[in-house]
């Protein structure tokens, strides 16, 4: 018998619907008749969030009265995805959508794809965020996400005719937000500028200009739980809407330029990826959230009172940094106790050490944050005082803990150069009481190399947390059709609350009709794919095909470029009678992949991919044995439909430079093979499924290490193999640019002279791989055993166990049930 422990709702179908009816018409003003899909989407995000509602309140005052802290996730990013289904399934109430809304004439999914995806976040670190949040809940842990709703989040992609990537705004609240609940009473004043004054022999900083911040809320139900927690996006208006005198002498556009000051601060998200935009927007959106968040955790959590306790802050919240973005939170709750409440510094000190935590998301030292003195002391003129009194006590508690002054210099959080900047993370490091990367490798890189001086000095400090996703939404949600089966196979539905339950699933993968019950799932999934990219895309796919995917932001590191030489020296032995076509295992080969704006090379890696998909899906000698599908726009919509499709995951990123990684979990999870490298979570993927199901290839960190030490030549690896060189010289010579050798020139002289993530080092090793791939994929029950075992093996990688360790090893607190 099926276990059934998913939350229900009492509600009835009928019931649900006369809800949404009474929500047409006292929200929408409109009739069942005249409802569109869209009216039918608010009505039932409406009723939706009312069902959460009790359990939202009494969360937030048990929050409050109870004696658990809190944890405050203070992130530049939160990529949450469309928010219906995943409130229905926490609510209990998505069999009653399905039928409520059938009986009102609707299609549930038509319903459910009206919403517009709110992308407030870059990729992974921003999805990792949602992850973490909806962990928080679904283990009754109080909690808020504090962030920025951006007016515009990531922009949307388009292609133009030669493939080239553009971006358009993503004006993602043009239609209602049935969501948020903007509360215009619980504002905070976020100041800028001016200058800091001796005052009765106390410094007092006199800013010269203000930016209301208005939060925006957001349930976060968790699953199974009966707790829903808040995700507090912080929006920036102007207190003056404009200026009526100068509007009066008819100058207009100056009259509202204050308003357009305050209102640009939370006007877009930077699409930028791993490196950093030193723009002083950024710093002022930075400081925008963080100041508006701590602000209102100390309303929240003492009441309004008029002098709180702030001795006892640490006690009830603590801020987790999701990266470098929020660390000047670090002096802004210095400055808040000591300018705003009169504590003294080491007091305000103590307090600040105890509250924060900082999570590192990176490896490439380009990366880490750093802002020029001169910046933030224009901006913020007296936190630029506090980090060099915080520089200067570091620096002599560095001396009595070391004589070695050139480490010291490398460690100052000030820079003592001609154009001297703050290192972020190295401040977050020195004020937070704990330090930690996202993966066991990057965790140990970060010790022995990002911040090696200060492991030597504060060992205690660095841990790790291996990431995770929330198998909710990425396989509940997303693929139906295999949480049916691994409940049927399991007897229960309770592995959404505890992964590793899919351990039982291992046995299974011995067992021939579950096997192939298992193959089916993923062939319905592909179907389904192929649908959806015939709908969306006008693009036909072949579901008999290996679905071979690579998805994630479009950076050298990542190393689109070895897939997609991979897959032109394979035309070229087609296309030379190398390789005969009928010997060829099928591929449709899938990218999804963004572009920062200002990547050069990134960009024109995409109009490449763009245009190698078009020669070669029009070639008929190429038989349609290899398709690439590139569609435009992947985002966490198209993650969903396209992961539990995936046969075959690309995670290929130069060793040492992805730090975890979260679709590789996703798609082990979802019944996919990695091929990949030794980097980032694969390390510990790999070993939890197994080597004999993973295929591994490439360079090790010591290797890639080794070659950069003894002078890299990429021309040595082109001249070496010549597969390599015909692939490269098809890109130069315009095979992909109808004839023109210019268009790929620069990206060619790059791979040639630098190639700094070393794709050609490791092209050879990637193409002695896909022998393997092939070989076990013409053995469908082999391959689908081993994909039963990436699955029962990978439990470990729920986003439930990274928050358990992050209880455990950093914020020392626990659920409010407990
Ligand atoms: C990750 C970023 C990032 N690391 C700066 N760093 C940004 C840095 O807008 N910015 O300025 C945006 C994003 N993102 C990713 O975090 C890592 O590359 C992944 O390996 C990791 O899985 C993910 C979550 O930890």
């Amino acid at each position: 018998m099926t276990e059934q422990t998913a939350p229900k709702s009492p509600l009835t179908a009928a019931e649900f619907a006369d809800e949404i009816r009474e929500a047409l018409k006292y929200t929408q003003g409109v009739t069942p008749e005249q409802a569109k899909t869209a009216d039918i989407y608010v009505a039932t995000a409406t009723v939706v969030r009312r069902h959460l509602m009790d359990s939202w309140m009494k969360t937030q005052q048990d929050m409050i009265n109870g004696n658990t802290k809190a944890v405050g996730y203070l992130s530049a990013e939160f990529l949450m995805g469309k928010q219906l289904r995943n409130a229905l399934l926490n609510a209990g109430l998505t069999p009653q959508f399905e039928e409520a809304v059938k009986d009102l004439g609707f299609d549930p999914q038509a319903v459910v794809d009206a919403e517009y995806e709110p992308g407030l976040g870059n990729g992974g670190l921003g999805r990792l965020a949602a992850c973490f949040i909806d962990s928080l809940a679904s283990l009754g842990v109080p909690a808020f996400g504090y962030g920025i709703q951006y007016k515009y989040g990531i922009f949307r992609q388009e292609f133009d005719e030669e493939g080239r990537q553009i971006e358009r705004p993503d004006y993602w609240l043009s239609n209602e937000d049935p969501w948020g609940h903007i509360d215009y009473e619980r504002d905070q004043r976020v100041n800028f500028g001016g200058k800091v004054v001796e005052e009765n022999g106390k410094r007092v900083w006199k800013p010269d200009w203000s930016v209301r911040a208005i939060p925006v809320d957001y349930m976060v139900p968790g699953y199974a739980s009966g707790r829903v927690n808040t995700l507090r996006l912080w929006q920036a208006r102007s207190y003056d809407e404009f200026d009526l005198l100068t509007f009066n002498k008819s100058e207009y556009l100056d009259a509202v330029k204050p308003q357009v000051k305050a209102e640009n601060i939370s006007k877009i998200l930077y699409p930028e990826d791993s490196t950093e935009a030193g723009k002083e927007l950024r710093l002022e959106q930075q400081y925008f959230f963080a100041s508006a968040s701590i602000h209102d955790a100390i309303r929240v959590f003492y009441k309004d009172a008029e002098k709180p306790d702030l001795t006892t802050f640490a006690d009830k919240i603590t801020f987790q940094l999701n990266d470098t973005h929020p660390v000047i939170g670090i002096p802004e709750l210095m400055r808040i106790m000591i300018d705003e409440y009169g504590y003294d510094w080491d007091t305000a000190w103590a307090v600040t050490t105890k509250t924060f935590n900082y999570t590192c998301h990176t490896l490439l030292p380009e990366a880490l944050e750093v802002w020029p003195v001169a910046l933030i002391s224009k901006l913020l003129p007296r936190h630029m005082e506090i980090i060099e009194r915080i520089n200067k006590q570091f620096v002599s508690e560095l001396e009595s803990k070391t004589d070695d002054e050139s480490k010291i210099e490398r460690m100052l959080i000030v820079t003592n150069d001609e154009n001297p900047v703050v290192r972020m993370a190295y401040l977050a490091t020195y004020a937070g009481s704990s330090v930690n990367g996202v993966a066991e490798l990057h965790s140990q890189l970060l010790k022995d190399v990002t911040l090696r001086d200060f492991s030597d000095i504060y060992p205690a400090k660095f841990k790790n947390v291996t990431n995770g996703v929330t198998p909710r939404r990425f396989m509940k949600i997303a693929n139906p059709r295999l949480s049916a089966l691994i409940t049927e196979g399991l007897g229960t539905d309770r592995w959404l609350e505890d992964l590793d339950m899919l351990q039982g699933l291992a046995p299974l993968a011995q067992d021939d009709e579950f096997v192939k019950k298992f193959a089916q799932v993923k062939y319905d999934n592909k179907l389904a794919f192929a649908d959806f990219s015939k709908k969306r895309y006008g693009v036909e796919l072949d579901a008999t095909t290996m679905f071979d995917t690579m998805i994630k932001r479009l950076h050298e590191y990542k190393r689109q470029a070895l897939k997609i030489l991979e897959v032109i020296a394979t035309y070229a032995d087609i296309k030379s009678g190398k390789v005969k076509v009928e010997d060829l295992t099928p591929r449709t080969i899938i990218f999804g992949a963004k572009a920062a704006p200002g990547y050069y090379l990134a960009k024109m890696t995409i109009q490449l991919i763009n245009n190698v998909a078009k020669v070669i899906n029009n070639d008929p000698d190429v038989m349609g044995k290899l398709k690439i599908f590139f569609p435009y726009n992947y985002n966490i919509e198209v993650a969903q439909m396209l992961i539990p499709a995936t046969e075959l995951d690309e995670q290929i990123s130069q060793a040492g430079k992805e730090a975890s990684g979260t679709s590789n979990m996703k798609f082990a999870l979802n019944g996919a093979l990695t091929v990949g490298t030794l980097d980032g979570a694969n390390v510990e993927i790999r070993e939890r499924v197994g080597a004999d199901n993973f295929f591994l290839f490439g360079m090790t960190v010591d290797e890639v290490e080794k070659l950069y030490a003894d002078g890299y030549d990429p021309s040595k690896y082109y001249e070496a193999d010549p597969r390599l060189h015909a692939a490269i010289d098809m890109v130069a010579d315009g095979t992909f640019s109808g004839g023109d050798k210019n268009t790929y020139a620069p990206l060619v002289s790059d791979w040639l002279t630098k190639d700094w993530f070393m794709t050609l080092a490791d092209f050879s090793a990637y193409h002695d791989i896909q022998a393997d791939i092939d070989t076990l994929y013409g053995d469908q029950l082999e391959w689908n055993r081993k994909a039963i075992l990436n699955v029962a093996n990978s439990g470990y990688f729920s986003s439930d166990r990274s928050i358990e360790d992050y209880l455990d090893r950093v914020w020392h607190t626990h659920s409010l049930d407990k």
